[in-house]
């Protein structure tokens, strides 16, 4: 068995305003990540400054809390094997200018401080963000039907 992971996600408040949710949920489907907790929700400074807190102090710091604060959210929690990696190939690079096309980023951004999607880059803060977005009580363990056909 390869290595089973949880990362956490984020459809931030321009692609909810876009109207991209839709889009970016089917992306994962298609692609056969599981979800196994999903809300629709407003961050409050206080969840996005700790939520961010790494980037403290840097000059993009105040702007990346009023962005990510600014309207409503899709938060999740995705898994699968090598997920933190495989979510982050789909999200493409911070910088949509250096994002390959067909990403999210690349296909759906212009700018980094409007960059559409978060996803946990590691899974130490994989673990972080879910605890601080999810209770154990919204995650949901399950079988997809699909499983047996996606791993060997
Ligand atoms: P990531 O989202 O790809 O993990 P991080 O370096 O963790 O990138 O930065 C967190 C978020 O902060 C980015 O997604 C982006 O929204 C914002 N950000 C990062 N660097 C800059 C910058 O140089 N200017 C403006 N916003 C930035
Ligand atoms: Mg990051």
């Amino acid at each position: 068995m390869a290595n089973i992971e949880r990362t956490f996600f984020m459809i931030k408040p321009d692609a909810v305003q876009r109207g991209l949710i839709g889009n970016i949920i089917e992306r994962y489907e298609r692609k056969g990540l599981k979800i196994i907790a999903m809300k629709f929700m407003q961050v409050s400074q206080d969840l996005a400054e700790r939520h961010y807190a790494e980037h403290k102090g840097k000059p993009f710091y105040d702007a990346l809390v009023e962005y990510i604060t600014s309207g409503p959210v899709v938060a999740g929690v995705l898994e699968g094997h090598d997920i933190i990696e495989i979510n982050r190939a789909m999200m493409g690079k911070t910088n949509p200018a250096e994002c390959d096309v067909g990403t999210i980023r690349g296909d759906f951004a212009m700018e980094i401080s409007r960059n559409v999607i978060h996803g946990s880059d590691s899974l130490e803060s994989a673990k972080r963000e879910i605890g601080l977005f999810f209770t154990e009580e919204e995650i949901i363990e399950y079988t997809r039907a699909d499983d047996v056909w996606l791993y060997e």
